[in-house]
């Protein structure tokens, strides 16, 4: 907190200059009337908050409005959700034992493990008030918020697909275990493709699979994407870029016969991942993948993204080798996973 005191022989002039100078975010701690030789003075302490909200120090000259918009929009948007997320947390922890009271007792335990697996509060409320319950099951109002499209039948008349997810999240391993799943349902003309610019790592495994599997391997970049779009595949898998300078050149081409799949693992903090679909941008991606579900001790996030993105889940992976570790999207598996850690 900064203090400082200005002196003058018009209050309403001190005012002035102490806006001037401090800002309108100024507090006034004192004034002070002082006699000297028959006229009068002010003297008037005033704080603010930090030094950065102090105009007289503010940086490349900017306002305060303006200053605050150069903090990188990243931290903005954090401290946005993390407050509104408090907020609603608040609200609902308040309303919470009103709804647990019309809870059937037999729910009430399978409800409090959702907790713990944290989901959020919010949809708690709503599974719990929803009217199924009491005609349906609990699993029944779960599978309702679930929203899949499994691999592969459901994108099979797409030709281009691209992987994407934040780094360390699967999304190399996740590309491969779907092009089996493809290649063993129908053999077919396929192209495995690895941007220019992608880490040396991914391509090199990228590139052994390529070769056992016996499929085209190739560098792709956002220049050559169209003359490769009408190359003669049936499906060309792009293992995306992880910067997202990159991977916005290659997203902004993408066309209506092209799908974006995003990895997402819930080892991950959510907020985290929240920021991360946004920068792709929700309208953009056509299918979630969850992974490395057996690392994670919450799979809250799996139902929470559910309902507030709508996005459908394709697949889901549980282990980091390549055979057994994964299942197409399936509600009762889903739910399996997260109530019991099973898959059969
Ligand atoms: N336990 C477990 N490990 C996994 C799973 N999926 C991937 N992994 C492992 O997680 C690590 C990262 O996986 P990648 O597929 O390379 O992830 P990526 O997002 O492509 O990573 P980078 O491109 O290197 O940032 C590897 O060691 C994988 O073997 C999973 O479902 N469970
Ligand atoms: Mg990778």
């Amino acid at each position: 907190m900064q203090i400082r005191t200005f002196e003058g022989k018009s209050l309403s002039s001190l005012m002035a200059q102490i806006k001037k100078e401090m800002g309108p975010e100024a507090v006034i701690l004192n004034t002070e009337t002082i006699g000297q030789n028959g006229s009068t003075k002010y003297k008037v302490s005033v704080a603010i908050e930090s030094s950065e909200d102090y105009p007289s120090s503010k940086k490349n000259g900017l306002s305060i409005p303006e200053a605050k918009l150069t903090v990188p929009q990243e931290e903005w948007f954090k401290t946005i959700m993390l407050e509104w997320e408090n907020f609603k947390e608040s609200i609902f922890t308040l309303l919470e034992p009103q709804s647990k009271l019309k809870l059937p007792a037999k729910y009430a335990q399978a409800i409090r493990y959702l907790e713990k697996q944290g989901v959020k509060k919010e949809i708690l409320i709503n599974i719990i008030s929803s009217t199924n319950i009491k005609d349906n099951s609990l699993l029944g109002v779960l599978k309702e918020k679930i929203k899949v499209k499994p691999w592969p039948k459901n994108f099979l008349n797409k030709k281009i697909h691209f992987f994407l997810g934040p780094p360390g999240c699967g999304q190399t391993s996740n590309l491969l275990k779907m092009l089996l799943k493809l290649k063993q349902l129908n053999p077919c003309n396929i192209l495995l493709a690895y941007p220019l610019n992608g880490n040396l790592e991914g391509k090199l495994i990228l590139e052994h699979y390529a070769n056992l599997i016996d499929i085209d391997f190739k560098k792709i970049s956002p220049e050559n994407l169209d003359t490769l779009q009408n190359a003669p595949y049936d499906y060309i898998f792009i293992d995306l870029p992880h910067q997202l300078q990159e991977f916005k050149k290659f997203l902004s081409l993408k066309k209506n016969s092209s799908c974006l799949h995003v990895s997402l693992s819930p080892v991950y903090e959510e907020n985290y991942l929240r920021l991360f679909l946004n920068k792709v941008g929700i309208n953009k991606i056509s299918s979630l993948i969850w992974t490395r579900l057996d690392e994670a001790t919450k799979l809250g996030s799996i139902i929470n993204f559910c309902v507030d993105y709508n996005l459908p889940i394709s697949f889901l992976s549980y282990g980091s080798q390549l055979k057994n570790s994964s299942f197409m999207g399936n509600k009762d598996k889903i739910l399996r996973y997260i109530f019991k850690r099973e898959i059969n």
